[in-house]
């Protein structure tokens, strides 16, 4: 059966219509599913009702499976299954709170960032708690041109260790065990996506040096490009609605979760995560071609 696909915003993202998540979709329909992720880079499921173990099942058919740290904010039973939630029970935590308030992608941190996120919405406040979504092709094809000669060949330094206090203030500090675990890593700038071979801008709140560049020029830059990226004109708001499940890709994308009243609602997310790659260095700028959105 083919799927419909509805367009999100003017460059990117789409509503698929006609796929049953909690079923076992056959090799065809996940193809398709797999192309209009690479073309659409976030991709809506709404109204979806699935256990975490069908969560898990969907998301193992797009690729292996990574599991988050810390543990302790993994669903009980389901390792790959990470909890965002301002949820406590017993007086504990039963997820992350706070997650991914500021734009980021997922594990730009880490020496093998995450392709690709699946974030599904189980309970939500009455209003705010949106996810804003920006589209990294589309800000690297639009960076004045001078700005993209500064950046090409680059690597920016991500650094957990550096700013993990100063996004999560109410969580621990990192141990030294996670310290070693977590060490600072280069990544270029100018990105290429493995599988579309487009160029996206790849930069986030973790970044702070860039190499061959004196810090404050660096930081500049960064900082610049950090707004640049999440533009307006780049960026989908999606307002969730309870069933909503969410796939977007890390390598084209960036995200920022924005607050709710977390003194009085509650809010619920479960997210699945996909085992990303070494991000490769893009040895020439190549934009996503113009195409049809619907
Ligand atoms: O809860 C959200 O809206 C997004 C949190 C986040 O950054 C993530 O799940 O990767
Ligand atoms: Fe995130």
């Amino acid at each position: 059966m083919a799927l419909r696909f509805r367009p999100l915003h003017a460059s990117f993202g789409a509503e698929v219509i006609g796929a049953d998540l909690a079923s076992d979709l056959d090799a065809a329909m996940i193809a398709q599913i797999e192309a209009a992720w690479l073309r659409y880079s976030i991709l809506l499921f709404r109204d979806v009702a699935m256990t975490p173990a069908q969560h898990v099942a969907f998301t193992r058919r797009l690729g292996p499976l990574h599991v988050m740290e810390p543990l302790e904010f993994n669903l009980p039973g389901f390792p790959e299954v990470m909890v965002a939630s301002n949820i406590e029970k017993d007086a504990k935590p039963i997820g992350m709170k706070r997650a991914g308030w500021g734009w980021h992608s997922d594990g730009e941190d880490k020496v093998l960032p995450n392709a690709g996120s699946f974030l599904y919405a189980l309970e939500l406040p009455p209003t705010d708690g949106d996810t804003l979504y920006a589209d990294t092709y589309a800000a690297f094809a639009a960076l004045p041109d001078d700005v993209r000669a500064r950046i090409m060949g680059r690597r920016a330094c991500f650094s957990r260790q550096r700013f993990h206090q100063v996004y999560y203030p109410h969580l621990p500090p990192l141990t030294e065990e996670q310290k070693k675990a977590r060490p600072d890593v280069w990544q270029p700038i100018a990105r290429h996506h493995p599988k579309s071979g487009w160029t996206s801008l790849y930069i986030g709140r973790w970044a702070y040096r860039i190499e061959g560049m004196p810090d404050n020029e660096a930081g500049e830059l960064i900082e610049y490009l950090k707004d640049f990226a999440t533009r307006p004109e780049f960026v989908y708001r999606h307002r969730w609605r309870v069933g909503d499940a969410l796939l977007w890709d890390n390598r084209c994308t960036q995200h920022c979760a924005t607050p709710f009243d977390d003194t009085k609602y509650t809010r619920l997310m479960h997210r699945t995560t996909l085992e990303g790659e070494k991000p490769l260095m893009a040895e020439r700028p190549v934009p996503r071609p113009q195409m049809a959105m619907a």
